[in-house]
């Protein structure tokens, strides 16, 4: 048996539970150890392995390191011999990559606004920002809606990228989206249904 790949995330981590949960899906959850990780210590090796200082990364047994969750997710993919989550044909995979990063911007723009709560002094607090971010948010959500993944079998990268937002949504509501998209809510729910596995990531994450 090969040596493991080792994650470096924290269980909160909205992309590392989108890596996460690609690696149940591919069937290789047993070769990627989850080693945790916290972006504000400098002492953490984190730093000499993603200099940006972010989480998810995937250190390979050879000793190179891979980000960012688009990237590891790509390469679980081709590791586990998998071409389901993305298409072979040119267009339509640079479609659905288009997709991955519309899902995943969504949730760029909810961590900013978590981080702006976190990091920032009541005083220095910018609405402005705050509503910046939330368009972006509510834009790729509506988005999203109209162009539905699949919920079910087989997924494809971009249901994962969404089911990470609209879990991350949900966990640390930057925001209120369900009133505003039913169909986005049907989804969640049928996903979290066909995936017990993949929703109880999100458990792991709030204990
Ligand atoms: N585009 C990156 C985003 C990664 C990211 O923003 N990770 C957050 C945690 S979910 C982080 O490490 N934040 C700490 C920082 O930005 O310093 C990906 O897809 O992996």
């Amino acid at each position: 048996m090969s040596d493991p790949m080792l994650l470096r995330t924290s269980l909160t981590s909205p992309f590392g539970r989108k890596v996460r949960m690609a690696a149940i899906v591919l069937g290789i959850n047993e070769q990627v150890n989850v080693v945790g990780a916290n972006p504000l210590d400098e002492n953490d090796s984190l730093r000499q392995q993603n200099p940006l200082g972010k989480m998810p990364c995937l250190v390979l047994p050879n000793g190179a390191v891979l980000y960012d969750s688009k990237t590891i997710v790509e390469y679980l993919c081709a590791y586990a011999n998998n071409s389901d989550l993305f298409p072979s044909q040119p267009f339509d995979l640079a479609l659905e990559r288009s997709r991955v990063t519309l899902a995943d911007g969504i949730t760029d723009a909810a961590l900013m606004m978590v981080y702006e709560g976190r990091f920032r002094e009541q005083s220095q607090k910018s609405a402005s920002w705050l509503s910046h971010q939330q368009g972006k948010v509510m834009r790729g959500l509506l988005a999203m809606s109209k162009n539905l993944p699949p919920a079910s079998h087989p997924l494809a990268a971009s249901s994962l990228s969404l089911a990470t937002a609209l879990g991350y949504l949900d966990w640390r509501r930057p925001v209120e989206w369900r009133s505003s998209y039913p169909e986005l809510v049907k989804w969640l729910d049928d996903f979290n249904q066909h995936h017990p596995l993949l929703a109880d990531t999100l458990l792991e994450a709030s204990v």
